[in-house]
């Protein structure tokens, strides 16, 4: 049999749910159902910059029409959403439905099996988002739970419960984590003058927008070329004073919405369905996504500002320079060689490796020709672009460098993801379509790398 699939019904009496996932394979959801899971999620995003390498996680408990408990995953190494919704249910979890965004961990991890524990608090039915893509767990938490006779469905607001994971999915189903590289440019695509100067186009909000991209990404990885041009520091400091909500389990959620919230889209920043983030100077919890640098020939200089500062730098290089690299790593950084054979970093090995450092989001900042050899080489996920309403004339610096195309099957292929304006400048999000790899003529071998 395929996979369940999912009808929506409003009027179906509860009783008959059993009698047609026994008889025809079909998963049926009630409005509230959805409504309750549209909860979990948003408790799942409060995770938001904090949970990686693990998921962002929510779970609401509800007996009778209430919800009796809920939680959401903080931090890898502390417990699982479910277990934050169980403690505060304590008795009255008994005979519940638990609505989890993610399915229920079988495995020991650094935590004990969700499944288990929802097993033992006496679950009536467990409705789940979409299967967790770990391979350690994989359907067999649902299995589990499923053996011990409690009636599961999966499939329930999965797409919205994918993408607020995109990364961890990206990490688990193919070994390398979620590409998204954010340029700012002006309308005519144009991303600094001849001249290279380029600070700055976008305005204030887009820049401290950018910020809350970088505080969500477990990297942000960069050129030496924009090192060396504009000597960021590429750490996460200007939201404001805001930091991911402390630790301790989440307030128990309000009854369900009379009409269903709003999709979420699992990429709002500032947007109405973003985490709750609170003001204040504790350090705690504000998590440094780790630098990276591509220097092929280990330009970077020692007094780079990417190398101090907040959170720890990672350098890509192809050069086996002992001296540089021992100096860089008196300095604190970690230094790995991995060269192509053609003397320039290796982009598909670099990837990986970064996915088993535990790297789910990548954020690209850097420039043109980065920029152009991701998306040449298909390995660029998504592009966030931010649109300044201005023109910056052909002599400028485009977005990307792609080479000529000579023919049209050439062309990246993109979708429209989101779209919104940010300050005085737009912003953009649109995923790269795989399906038609780009093949312009500089794609074969001449690598454009710094
Ligand atoms: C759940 N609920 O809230 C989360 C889950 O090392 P551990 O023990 O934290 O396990 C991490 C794995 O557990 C992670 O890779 C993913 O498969 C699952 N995450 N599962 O039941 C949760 N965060
Ligand atoms: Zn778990």
């Amino acid at each position: 049999m395929g996979k369940p699939r999912s009808v929506w019904v409003s009027s179906v009496s509860i009783r008959v749910y059993p009698w047609l996932i026994t008889n025809f394979g079909i998963n049926v959801f009630a409005p509230s159902d959805s409504q309750w899971m549209a909860q979990a999620l948003r408790l799942a995003e409060r995770g938001l910059y904090s949970t990686s390498p693990n998921p962002r996680v929510g779970c609401v408990l509800v007996r009778d029409g209430k919800s009796v408990g809920s939680g959401w995953h903080q931090r890898a190494g502390e417990p699982h959403a479910e277990v934050y919704a169980l403690r505060e249910a304590g008795g009255a979890a008994r005979g519940a439905t638990a609505y989890v965004t993610l399915e229920p961990c079988s495995h020991h991890g650094r935590t004990p099996p969700c499944a288990e524990a929802l097993i033992e608090a006496g679950m009536a039915r467990v409705v789940v988002a979409v299967q967790d893509p770990n391979p350690e767990v994989a359907g067999a938490g649902i299995a589990r739970l499923r053996a011990a006779g409690i009636a599961v469905e999966s499939g329930l607001m999965e797409a919205e419960a994918r993408e607020l994971n995109v990364g961890f999915f990206a990490r688990m189903t193919r070994g390398t984590p979620w590409l998204r590289s954010k340029i700012a440019m002006s309308l005519d695509g144009r991303t600094a003058l001849g001249n290279g100067k380029s600070q700055w186009i976008t305005g204030d909000a887009a820049r401290q927008d950018v910020q809350r991209w970088r505080a969500r990404s477990c990297a942000v990885l960069t050129g030496i070329n924009t090192v060396l041009a504009d000597d960021a520091q590429l750490n996460v400091r200007e939201i404001g004073g805001m930091i991911p909500a402390p630790r301790g389990g989440a307030s128990n959620p309000p009854s369900p919405p009379t009409h269903p919230s709003p999709p979420l889209s699992g990429r709002e920043e500032g947007g109405a369905s973003a985490p709750p983030l609170t003001r204040g100077g504790q350090e705690e919890g504000l998590r440094q996504p780790l630098r990276v640098v591509l220097d092929s020939q280990l330009r970077i200089p020692l007094e780079a500002r990417v190398l101090y500062g907040g959170g720890r730098t990672l350098v890509y290089t192809a050069l086996h320079d002992e001296r540089k690299i021992g100096l860089l790593q008196d300095l604190g950084a970690t230094v790995a060689v991995m060269p192509d054979g053609n003397g320039q970093v290796d982009l598909p090995a670099i990837l990986r490796d970064l996915a088993q450092r535990g790297c789910n989001e990548v954020l690209v900042e850097a420039g043109s020709i980065l920029n152009g050899a991701l998306l040449r080489a298909g390995l660029a996920d998504e592009l966030l672009l931010y649109i300044a309403p201005q023109l910056l004339g052909d002599a400028a610096r485009s977005m990307a460098q792609l080479g000529e195309l000579t023919s049209l099957e050439q062309r990246v292929g993109l979708k429209w993801q989101d779209m919104r304006q940010v300050g005085k400048d737009l912003r953009i999000s649109v995923k790269v379509e795989k399906a038609n790899p780009p093949q312009s003529p500089l794609a074969r071998g001449e690598a454009l790398l710094p």
